[in-house]
């Protein structure tokens, strides 16, 4: 835009007639709050379009704010049911959209009328101090939900609505964790991080897995549930580049089935049911003893892995939380041998959740490993995780990552190796750092990176297993007519309102030997979760169930 004031003036009566042509064209509908949650936007597709073409508008106001710097779009609804879908924004480090500007976002897709979404937008320019003569930089990509192409199509009404000014990439169908990527990478004007496409992402981690493996390889196959989802596509590229040293059989991949995304399979579907999905289950893939198996979620941004018993036959969870210890452990060792002194010496530290098995917590803290929990959400974990040079992050249900600070990474590089024990840390720690995709937890690269500690360990599933006993634990989803009535606090192990309910819990947990038990609203659906852990798989589902009695009942009563 030109900053004579008359042309400017005119420049801007056109962009706010052009947001009026998109509002009208994609009014918002009546009796629905949307908020951004836990992570973007989420629920019934069909209620989505009006939030897609706002999202648009913030998007651009982001982009201009920090001069041009790229922004991304991610439509998805990941783990929920096919008929949901969302939207979430990318902060230009590849992070989550920083927390100050949901509230933006979420005022801006409640306006109820043209008028009202004009007027905000407006006040947003003043308030934010958008200079709207800067350019703007937006890459946006979408799950395999069949309605991707319609979102999509309101999304690029809102970018279109500001002209030349705004330059969009289309990065297409592709996962959560490739599209973060692709804007880090598009970001880093130096280059050194990676080259900003899916293509590039294939090449930057089929390179770092084969420095990791070395002469480890073959390694034995790997069964990948994709929960018909897009990590299907991205399981089937990674595989061109890397299939010979590990034979990768990729599992529920109907990505164009009607119904069949996250159905009965997925990390989800695994760590709630504690199970293998049928699918896995009646063609008996992990039947041979040492098999193992993972499951994607359906945008495949989560991973949970899987085993049978080698004796018994039975179903062994390998979760976020023996994700987390595992590579923490590993990598305290890898630190170790790297001998760095003095002030370069490394930190490793864990962040968690409440979901976090209490035994997983146990198990690190008594080996000095120092753990954080914070608040469910990608984006707290991430900002905790910042804290230490190497900060592993990971759910319980599969989401994380594990992040090197600036100044780890330079030690690294700088560091002068007094041995060829310590020369070969230092060269697989910064191949680790390739490996991770930085920007945020993904399963195709956290598969790799599991594969290439087990490869380095000599470990099969049940050596990694044989760490610590889960304690037994339950999740349950209560349905309730209004979820924000729940509000947690203290990294939501505690709830505050309903007022009097969480001294019920406390009794409850106090009657069960071990017992653990917390309340949270969903974030990303309709719904109040409800985790219990005990000592014995009995008493957690009775603690569990008392938990659940105790929520519908004050449910019923507010
Ligand atoms: C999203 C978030 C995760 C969170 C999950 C469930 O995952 O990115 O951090 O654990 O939702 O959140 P909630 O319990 O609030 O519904 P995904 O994989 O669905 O994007």
């Amino acid at each position: 835009m030109s900053a004579e004031p008359g042309k400017a003036a005119h420049e801007h009566a056109v962009l706010l007639n052009a947001i009026a042509d998109g509002a009208n064209e994609y009014p918002k509908p009546e009796h629905v709050n949307y908020t951004y949650g836990t992570a973007g936007f989420r629920t019934l597709a069909t209620k989505l379009p009006s939030v897609l073409f706002r999202v648009a508008l913030l998007a651009v106001l982001r982009s201009k704010r920090l001069e041009g710097a790229t922004i991304g779009v991610m439509v998805t609804a990941s783990h929920n049911p096919e008929p949901d879908n969302g939207v979430k924004l990318v902060d230009p480090s590849g992070e989550m959209l920083d927390p100050n500007w949901e509230n933006h976002a979420t005022a801006l897709a409640n306006c109820p009328t043209t008028e009202s979404l004009i007027s905000t937008f407006t006040t947003l320019v003043t308030h934010l101090r958008v200079d709207l003569h800067q350019p703007a930089s937006i890459v946006y990509a979408r799950d395999t939900r069949p309605s991707g192409p319609d979102l999509i199509q309101a999304l690029e009404a809102g970018f279109k609505a500001f002209g030349a000014s705004v330059k969009i990439v289309d990065v297409g169908v592709t996962t959560t964790p490739i599209l973060h990527y692709v804007v880090k990478a598009t970001n880093d004007k130096s280059g050194s991080y990676g080259k900003p496409t899916v293509e590039g992402y294939m090449e930057k981690t089929a390179t770092a897995f084969k420095t990791l493996i070395g002469s480890k390889g073959p390694l034995a196959p790997l069964y990948v549930d994709c929960a018909n989802g897009v990590g299907a596509n991205a399981l089937t590229e990674i595989t061109k580049h890397i299939g010979d040293i590990i034979p990768i059989h990729p599992i529920n991949t109907a990505t164009t089935t009607p119904g069949a995304l996250n159905s009965q399979c997925g990390a989800d579907f695994v760590k709630t049911k504690q199970a293998l999905p049928p699918s896995v289950q009646s063609a008996g893939y992990l039947s041979k003893p040492g098999t193992r198996g993972c499951s994607y979620d359906g945008d495949a941004d989560r991973i949970v892995y899987y085993y049978l018993h080698e004796t018994k036959g039975t179903f062994r969870l390998l979760d976020g939380d023996k994700i987390a210890v595992m590579v923490a452990m590993f990598f305290g060792d890898l630190v170790a041998k790297a001998k760095l002194e003095g002030d370069n010496k490394l930190k490793v530290g864990v962040v968690q959740t409440a979901y976090a098995n209490g035994s997983s917590t146990k198990y690190l803290t008594s080996r000095n490993i120092p753990v954080t929990c914070v608040s469910t959400g990608v984006k707290h974990l991430h900002h905790a995780a910042q804290r230490y040079d190497i900060g592993v992050y990971f759910e319980a249900n599969g989401h994380g990552t594990v992040l090197f600070s600036p100044q780890a990474l330079q030690t690294l590089r700088d560091a002068q190796p007094t041995s060829p024990d310590s020369a070969n840390a230092i060269k697989h720690l910064l191949a680790f750092s390739d490996l991770i995709n930085q920007a945020v937890g993904d399963a195709v690269s956290d598969m790799l990176l599991v594969e290439a500690v087990l490869a380095h360990k000599g470990w099969r599933a049940s050596d990694w297993d044989a760490g610590y006993e889960d304690l037994p634990n339950r999740l349950v989803k209560v349905e309730v007519p209004d979820r924000s009535i729940f509000v947690a606090t203290d990294a939501e192990r505690k709830l505050v309102h309903p007022v009097g309910l969480q001294a019920e819990i406390d009794k409850a947990m106090a009657k069960v030997e071990m017992g653990r038990s917390f309340v949270r609203p969903s974030g990303t659906e309709d719904c109040v979760r409800v985790y219990a852990e005990a000592n014995s798989q009995v008493e957690a589902e009775t603690l569990a169930k008392t938990v659940v009695d105790l929520v519908e009942q004050s449910s019923q009563m507010s």
